[in-house]
Parts: structure tokens; C-alpha cells; sequence
């Protein structure tokens, strides 16, 4: 039995958007949003021949299962059992990019109630969910996959997002949920001090795994951003995604899901889909991590395929560099297999300026902050072929 067994097929239908009603069921959404299935899928949602999932949400075709990380061996067992598991995760965050954390310290009575707390807010009506949008019109506070938001528009997707550090947090939420409307804000506070302290936690293991000062990260980082994900049944999940494949930019994200899939990993050229199970999270790497390690961890290509049954909640905290903090390879991450630093120094913040300016595509925004060390021969010989198939043409 899952913690998650609230009737979700009738939050999904109310969770819909005026702009995904048939005609007549928008005219009297704003006031009471009507449980209406679309029945076609409209065309901004249609993705492109090549994007379009032939993985559905429910389809394991690999025996594969992520790797399973257990905290508690980490809290608790033996000095050897501790250095097993550090390199396990190590391996995992090489391999996979992802894997599931079980006995992770956040109170499964905490995650029933932050998942509680965010299906009653996506069940509001659209006008009572859109009083929570961004003031400033960015991506912050609610946002809908109907609007013409930045990289939301033609996502099958809601979402609800906030700062993750708390004081700005608390800022914003003073400006957007003031009301604390079912307790909100409360539990989402506390769920995040703890998420925080876990995410400080897994990067000092993965610290202490590469042979580096156990706070080398987490001294360096705060969350940056809680998103709470929410992707309605859908009439032809076949023809679009809840979510495009992309990479976090971030150091590390903590995913918790409900008991229905969607999220799936880009692995060795397949789509793998990532099983539910109660009470355990997933927890990906970011591309931070992956350049601060000197590409020795890998952040993974993943995407959101969704289905026409159930809806589907996710909430994520991700964990990221404090904006000013210059970010670099460290020297003593160079390795015969990973030589010298394979990125130029630069601050998150423009990194995050640089993913804001481009779509969401793959790994285009980290390879753009590589430095390409070759040598002076091989830059003459470059050069030599270049110009000899520019006199070619
Ligand atoms: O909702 C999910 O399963 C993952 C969402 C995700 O990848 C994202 O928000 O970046």
C-alpha cells in the first residue's frame, strides 16, 4: 500500500487549466473549475516527431534498477561498511547520474504531509492557484503549462516554485502565500530544513568519496529552488512530455514522488523509466557537481513522460552553489582518466544566466563552459586540415 492513496484521477481532472478546457467548461473555470477530461490534445503541447516518448511512463524494459543507497549504513555502520557505501554512491553518481536513497532520515510522516499540502494547493481553482504566481512575472510562485512562461509553455505540467534559501523564501512567500492556506507554508518550511540538511549530508559523503574536504560543497551551497511538479492525466501522452529531456544545473536534486511514474533517465541511448516506491527518494547530480568534479560524476539526461490515468506530484529541492562562488574543477580531481581542469573558472550566477538564455537542451549549457586542452601540435594540425577543406569547397 502506498503513503500516497488519495483519489488523484479527480485532483488531476480539476487540476486542469482554463485554457485546456473545451469551450464551454472554460467560460466557468474561473470561478469553479469543472472536472473536464480533454479529450484532443491541443497543439502547444504537441512536441516535435523526435521528442515525442516511445517509453510510456509504465513501460520497465530493463531488468536495470537504479542503485539503491542506504543512509542508515552511512549513519551508522562500520568504518568499512561507511567506505563500501561512499563508493557505491560514487559509482552510482559515475554510472547512472541518479539513485534511490532509502533509510534517508527525512520523517515519512513529513513527506506524507508535504505531499498532502501541495495536492490540496493544485486543487484550488485556477484563479486561486494563479493569486500565487510570480509578481515579477518570472518562473517563481505558480505556474501552469499553459502559459507562455519561460520554458513551460507546451510542458504537460504545473508547478509551484519557490526560492530555496529561507530568507528569501520567507520574502517571497510574504509577497505571494501570505495566507498559510492549509498549513502550507509550515510544512514546507520544515520539509525543507530537513531536505537541506540531508542534501548537506549526501555532499559530504560524496565529498569525502573523492578524496576531498568533507565540506568542500556543502560549505559552498543552500538550496536554491523547491519545485513542486504536478502533471494531470492527459489525453494523448504519447504526443508530448511533462518535462523536456534536460540536465539540473544544480549540485544535487532530492526528488520525492508519489506512487506514479513518469520520471525517466537517458541510459546508454535508452529511455529507462524510474520506479515508485514508497518512502524512498531519488537524488540525481547536477551539472555543478559534475564540473566541480572534474567530470569524474555525471549529471544524466532525464525527462517527465505522463499518462491518461493518474496524475502525478512530484517535489524536488534543489541544492546548488551560493551565486557568487567562483566554481572550478578542484586540481586534485585530475586524473590519468579525467587530466587537468576540464572547465574555466565562472559563478553560478552565470551559469543560471546562461541556462536562462537558452532551452532547456541536454548538456549544450555545460560543454559551453569546457576548455578544450589540446596542444600546439594538434591546434596546427587543426588548423591545417580547416583550411585545407576550406580550399576544397
Ligand atoms: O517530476 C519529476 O519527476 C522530475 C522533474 C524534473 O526533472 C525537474 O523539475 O527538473
Amino acid at each position: 500500500m502506498s503513503l500516497f492513496n488519495e483519489d488523484k484521477r479527480e485532483l488531476g481532472k480539476e487540476g486542469m487549466n482554463e485554457g485546456d478546457m473545451e469551450p464551454s467548461a472554460a467560460a466557468g473555470a474561473l470561478s469553479s473549475p469543472l472536472p473536464v477530461q480533454q479529450s484532443v490534445l491541443q497543439q502547444r503541447y504537441v512536441r516535435g516527431e523526435d521528442e515525442q516518448p516511445k517509453v510510456a511512463h509504465d513501460r520497465f524494459e530493463r531488468e536495470e534498477e537504479l542503485p539503491v543507497i542506504d543512509l542508515a549504513v552511512l549513519a551508522c555502520g562500520s568504518e568499512h561498511d561507511k567506505s563500501n557505501c561512499r563508493l557505491r554512491m560514487l559509482r552510482a553518481c559515475q554510472e547512472w547520474g541518479f539513485f534511490r536513497l532509502v533509510n534517508h532520515s527525512l520523517p515519512i510522516h513529513l513527506m506524507r504531509q508535504m505531499d498532502a499540502a501541495a495536492r490540496r494547493f493544485f486543487s484550488l481553482s485556477l484563479d486561486e492557484k494563479l493569486e500565487n504566481k510570480d509578481p515579477e512575472g518570472g518562473t517563481l510562485g505558480y505556474c501552469s503549462g499553459a502559459q507562455d512562461g519561460y520554458n513551460l509553455q507546451g510542458y504537460w505540467q504545473e508547478s509551484l516554485q519557490f526560492p530555496g534559501e529561507k530568507d528569501t523564501r520567507k520574502a517571497f512567500l510574504d509577497r505571494t502565500m501570505q495566507h498559510n492556506r492549509n498549513d502550507f507554508r509550515d510544512v514546507m518550511e520544515e520539509y525543507c530544513e530537513n531536505v537541506h540538511k540531508l542534501a548537506e549530508k549526501l555532499t559530504e559523503h560524496l565529498a569525502v568519496a573523492l578524496g576531498l574536504p568533507s565540506a568542500h560543497f556543502s560549505k559552498n551551497c543552500s538550496p536554491s529552488v523547491v519545485r513542486f511538479s504536478f502533471y494531470p492525466p492527459c489525453p494523448d501522452p504519447a504526443s508530448t512530455l511533462g518535462v523536456v529531456p534536460h540536465t539540473d544545473a544544480f549540485v544535487v536534486t532530492i526528488l520525492q514522488q508519489d506512487d506514479v511514474s513518469g520520471l525517466q533517465i537517458l541510459k546508454d541511448g535508452n529511455w529507462i523509466t524510474v520506479r515508485t516506491q514508497p518512502d524512498t527518494l531519488i537524488v540525481n547530480v547536477g551539472d555543478m557537481l559534475q564540473i566541480w568534479s572534474n567530470d569524474i560524476l555525471s549529471s544524466v539526461v532525464h525527462r517527465v513522460v505522463v499518462n491518461s490515468e493518474s496524475s502525478r506530484l512530484t517535489t524536488a529541492l534543489f541544492f546548488g552553489p551560493i551565486p557568487k562562488i567562483v566554481i572550478q574543477p578542484h586540481s586534485d580531481l585530475a586524473t590519468a582518466e579525467h587530466p587537468l581542469q576540464k572547465f574555466r573558472p565562472f559563478t553560478f550566477e552565470e551559469y543560471m544566466g546562461t541556462v536562462e538564455r537558452a532551452e532547456l537542451v541536454g548538456k549544450d549549457v555545460l560543454d559551453s563552459f569546457r576548455v578544450y586542452h589540446t596542444s600546439i601540435d594538434e591546434q596546427v594540425t587543426n588548423l591545417a586540415q580547416l583550411t585545407e577543406a576550406i580550399s576544397a569547397k
